[in-house]
């Protein structure tokens, strides 16, 4: 290897994880210079790499790694051993985990730059938000996490642009969960009279779009760590996603299931407080949104009724929707709109960011 090598550690190979890979092995083939080198890949129960940083294959690294028989070293291990290798070193964590989220800013310092969709170290408490941007500021490694809000949509980096050209943003509104989204958007579409909730809730779940256990989304807590982001990228401190005022959608009855079946069991016999809901809208839709009023420091998730001529109304299946009210930009908001889950589009988003780290390397 020579310093033109930039060494690249995969952390996490699932639905994201693999679709990463595949973008990779593309990107290595059509920027041969740097060379980018994978030098470790792990999902929660295997490894695959080498003592010499020597590469692994992109085009079976997959298989390779089911079948290899290394346990994952401790995060710690892994960072002195990317810090040692003979090159810059990138980790791209593609899993959800909180203990990986916790290694950045140790990471940071050793000047091993982060690439990450895991929403849990900006949305955590702001206190691990504070550590990690002061240890990238101090040691010149990289932090991007594009894929964290509205998977590849580019919100974070519109965002970045008009905070740092000095725009003054206002408020910050839209539909930021692709399970929510198509939920609605067939619950209570504009034409028609849309299905039973529980019934929707079972075709997002069959098609992939929920969780496992559906009630992760239902509650609202995945869409109130991409607004703990946004808000903390637009100046307000937000402690915690749990820090403001979050809707769940789980009946109060239903919250002690001890499975996502049973949940799902039971979830009928409350289609009713969601029909209820929809007919007080009366010729306006329900919509599950979040937003921020920056002024007001007002940060909030939940129900609202909008006009059908509204963008939020006449969203698309699984389709994600981010207004930013602007000074700039006056009454009409800058809008970015299109799909907001996948793997594809989630890994697209990582590999931008990856790009953009390689840039500045
Ligand atoms: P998977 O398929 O569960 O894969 C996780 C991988 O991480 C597995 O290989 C697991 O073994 C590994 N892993 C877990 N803990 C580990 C550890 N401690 N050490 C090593 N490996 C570990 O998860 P996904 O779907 O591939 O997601 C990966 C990351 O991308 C997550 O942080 C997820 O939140 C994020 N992400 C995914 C999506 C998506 O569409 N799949 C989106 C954004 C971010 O925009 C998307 C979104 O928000 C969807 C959302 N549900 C919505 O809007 O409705």
């Amino acid at each position: 290897a020579s310093a033109s090598t930039i060494f690249i550690a995969v952390i996490g190979a699932g639905g994201v994880g693999k679709c990463f890979l595949t973008q990779l092995r593309d990107l290595a083939v059509r920027r041969p210079s740097p060379k980018l080198s994978l030098c470790y890949i792990a999902t929660s129960r295997k490894a695959l790499y080498n003592d010499d940083y020597s590469a692994i294959n992109l085009d079976n690294a997959i298989d390779v790694l089911a079948a290899s028989s290394k346990a994952p070293p401790t995060l710690t291990d892994l960072v002195a051993y990317l810090s040692k290798a003979p090159g810059k070193a990138i980790i791209v964590d593609n899993t959800s985990s909180q203990d990986v989220a916790e290694t950045y800013p140790t990471a940071l310092k050793a000047g091993v730059s982060i690439v990450t969709p895991n929403k849990k170290a900006f949305s955590g408490s702001y206190q691990l938000w504070q550590d990690i941007f002061q240890a990238s500021a101090a040691s010149g490694a990289k932090v991007y996490h594009e894929s964290s809000v509205g998977a590849g949509l580019p919100v974070i980096s519109t965002l970045k642009d008009l905070v740092e050209t000095g725009d003054e943003v206002t408020k910050i509104e839209g539909v930021f969960s692709g399970t929510m989204s198509f939920l609605f958007n067939s619950f209570a579409p504009l034409t028609g009279s849309g299905g039973k909730w529980s019934e929707e809730v079972k075709k997002a779940k069959a098609l992939g779009y929920t969780e496992p256990d559906p009630r992760d989304d239902l509650n609202g807590l995945d869409v109130a760590r991409k607004l703990t982001i946004l808000a903390r990228l637009a100046g307000l401190p937000v402690e915690s996603p749990t820090s403001f005022p979050v809707e769940s959608l789980i009946p109060k009855e239903l919250e002690s299931c001890s499975s996502g079946d049973e949940f799902m069991e039971k979830l009928p016999s409350f289609d009713q407080q969601m029909e209820e809901k929809k007919a007080s809208a009366g010729d306006k839709v329900i919509r599950f949104v979040g937003s921020i009023d920056v002024g007001a420091k007002d940060v909030k998730v939940g129900l609202q009724t909008f006009d059908p001529s509204h963008p939020i109304a006449a969203l698309k299946g699984s389709d994600n929707i981010i207004s930013f009210y602007t000074k700039r930009y006056g009454s009409n908001p800058l809008i970015v709109q299109g799909a907001g889950a996948g793997g594809d589009v989630t890994a697209m988003g990582v590999t931008a960011d990856l790009i953009k780290v390689i840039g500045q390397l």
